[in-house]
């Protein structure tokens, strides 16, 4: 470093400046003074902060406790290290250091820096009368006086549609809601609601996302209270250093405006850095986004969310949320009970097989007998037949469609053998009327005789081979 440096005042200013500016050389040295070479040691080595500077903050290597104490400045920076080199990191908000002087026996250096917010130092370059490198005796932080702009919340020029249904939840959890609290889909968005105002009553949503907290725009959320007035607060679980850990959450609540509040079990750091501690606000730290983004310039938002509560009697419909340059909406599904009924003739009468293809419970009667079907379920009943080989079979779908017929099932001509039809047919739908079904449904196989035997041996080679009745009904279920 020192041949460095002493090579500097030889290649001059211009090619550093130059290299300084092509971004070779960031927060590193980029030129420093000795004035045991350039004569200007007058002040034994205390010389000031240099031109456009402003003194930050001044640290003394004390030998005794083997670290840097502070003179001054210590609430805006920090600095630690040893008699030969040493870090600083500026703690105050929108300030940048671009300058260090770096004092040791009877000389000093000044040593530039690109506005940054931390640094090393060391005493390479100093000399001593006896021409040796001597230990730092003080260090002086010197500021910009550049002003610092804050960054503020870029907002969304575009914004893409999501649609959140109950079957595509979009990533978002509900794991969070407590046993008070409840969500349901309704026409035009989200109702949420809780029983009570226990701490039980919470209705929480959180979705795992990862964008900056100045490019994510300003959070959204169309609440309609009805008739409960509390209002859910928008949720940011923000990592606030970028370290990829999180560190706390801000809620926006349209009670305090654009005011945002930090949680209380956030970390002491984001508290620290709060933009505001005054009263009046959901909690002693807080302030807008902007705010914030000033004082944790990497923040970025980890998940987004929204709660009711807890503690908080509450009921109302989310229209919409928009979180990070995406507006999320609500679909509510459809959820009906589709039942398809269809008969058999099987050795132990006409079975009637009911399966349910709606994506919600069903129910429908078969001869008085209620089958209640879950979505995908199938479930069987067996008709007895009469002297003649027939049975009444009355399928209702409840409120919808009826379908009553009296089958007759064709005892076949015997010898086992399979008798036409052999695949099944469709006799009819919901839309059909019950004319059309069949008196008689063939099967196969069996004797005259209803000897239990011969309908078995009938039954084992001919299952399956007969005509079908099938019906269909829509039962619309609410989500309760
Ligand atoms: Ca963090």
């Amino acid at each position: 470093m020192k041949r460095f440096i002493s090579m500097a005042s030889k290649i001059g200013l211009a090619l550093l400046v130059s290299l300084f500016s092509s971004g070779l050389l960031t927060s590193a040295v980029a030129y420093g003074t000795n004035n045991n070479h350039n004569g200007n040691n007058a002040g034994g080595g205390n010389i000031d902060c240099p031109a456009n500077t402003t003194l930050l903050a001044k640290y003394n290597w004390d030998a005794s406790t083997a670290s840097y104490i502070a003179e001054s400045g210590a609430a805006d920076v920090t600095v630690t290290g040893n008699p030969g080199a040493g870090t600083f990191t500026v703690v105050k908000a929108n300030t940048t250091v671009s300058a260090v002087v770096v004092k040791g026996s009877g000389d000093a250096k000044v040593v530039t820096y690109a506005n940054v917010t931390s640094g090393s130092f060391d005493n390479n370059g100093l000399q001593n009368n006896g021409g040796n490198t001597p230990a730092i005796s003080n260090v002086k932080i010197c500021g910009s006086t550049t002003p610092v702009v804050p960054p503020t919340v870029v907002e969304c020029s575009v914004y893409s549609s999501v649609v959140i249904s109950e079957s595509d939840m979009q990533g978002f959890t509900t794991t969070e809601t407590q046993a008070n609290g409840h969500w349901k889909f309704v026409t035009d968005g989200l109702r949420i609601y809780t029983d009570d105002n226990s701490s039980l009553a919470k209705v929480a949503w959180y979705k795992a996302v990862d964008f900056s907290l100045q490019d994510g725009g300003t959070p959204d959320l169309e609440y309609s209270a009805n008739p409960d007035p509390a209002v859910p607060g928008k949720q940011l679980v923000i990592d606030f250093d970028n370290d990829g850990t999180t560190d706390g959450i801000l809620v926006g609540e349209p009670v305090y405006g654009n005011d945002w509040w930090l949680t209380n079990n956030s970390a002491q750091f984001v508290k620290d850095g709060a933009p505001s501690h005054t009263g009046g606000s959901g909690s002693a730290n807080h302030g807008t986004l902007d705010q914030w983004l000033a004082n944790f310039p990497d923040a970025h938002v980890k998940f987004i969310g929204f709660s009711l509560g807890s503690g908080v009697k509450g009921d109302g419909v989310i229209k919409s949320m928009t979180f990070g340059c995406v507006k999320y909406t609500f679909k509510k599904e459809v959820k009906e009970a589709n039942i398809v009924a269809s008969a058999i003739c099987s050795i132990n009468g006409v079975t009637v097989t009911l399966t349910n293809n709606g994506n919600a419970t069903g129910t429908a009667t078969v001869n008085g007998q209620d089958v209640t079907l879950l979505a995908g379920e199938t479930k069987e009943v067996t008709i007895a037949v009469d002297a003649n080989y027939s049975a009444a079979v009355k399928v209702d779908f409840k409120g919808t469609t009826i379908y009553e017929a009296t089958v007759t099932c064709n005892p076949g001509h015997g010898g086992g053998t399979p008798q036409t039809p052999q695949t099944p047919q469709t006799l009819g739908t919901s839309t059909t009327s019950q004319t059309q079904l069949p008196a008689t449904i063939p099967a196969t196989g069996s004797t005259e005789s209803r000897n239990p035997l011969m309908i078995v041996l009938a039954a084992l080679v001919a299952y399956g081979a007969a005509y079908f009745l099938q019906g269909r009904i829509d039962l619309a279920r609410k989500r309760s």
